[in-house]
């Protein structure tokens, strides 16, 4: 687990230098935190507000995968806590998500009440480039969304090879 943990993170910064170049940035849901049930009136959404997502970006959900997982959801079971109709569902315990296109993400715990009691994360995904210049430029051509699907499939597995080698 401690292992895994390192190789995944260890994995995350060398994609992160070598893809340095895009700027994609790496967080860590809930910061020290990490993935759980907060106390002390701290929420996802608290966490999310002062940070601004973009495509490429990186989410890590880091948690004991006894007690969660992350699954991602559309926006109705986002609002009634429903985990059985999953868009995709993580559950290694240190899972990387690649935020591949622009849109809004709806993540929630599966596990009975973790998402009632605030284990719930909503994020705007942006489309890339936008942070240095709100207005883009008229001639700024924008990545096709094949051409985002496949860069961030390769920093997927950029992430995960690594990872493997590093375990076996
Ligand atoms: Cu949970």
């Amino acid at each position: 687990m401690g292992l895994a943990k390192r190789a995944v993170l260890f994995s995350i910064m060398i994609m992160v230098g070598i893809c340095g170049l895009s700027m994609a940035a790496v967080y860590n849901v809930g910061d020290s935190a990490g993935w759980t049930i907060l106390g002390g009136g701290l929420d996802y959404q608290d966490w999310a507000a002062t940070k601004k997502f973009f495509v490429g970006d990186i989410l890590v959900f880091e948690y004991n995968n006894q007690y969660h997982d992350v699954t991602q959801v559309n926006v109705e079971d986002f609002k009634s806590c429903n985990p059985e109709s999953p868009i995709t569902r993580y559950g290694n315990g240190t899972d990387a998500v690649t935020l591949a296109s622009p849109g809004e993400y709806y993540f929630l715990c599966g596990f009975p009440g973790h998402c009632q009691a605030g284990q719930k994360l909503h994020i705007t995904v942006n489309s890339a480039g936008s942070a240095a210049s709100p207005i883009p430029p008229a001639n700024n051509v924008a990545p096709s969304p094949y051409t985002t699907k496949l860069s961030s499939l390769a920093m997927t597995f950029a992430v995960i090879l690594p990872s493997f080698l590093l375990l076996v």
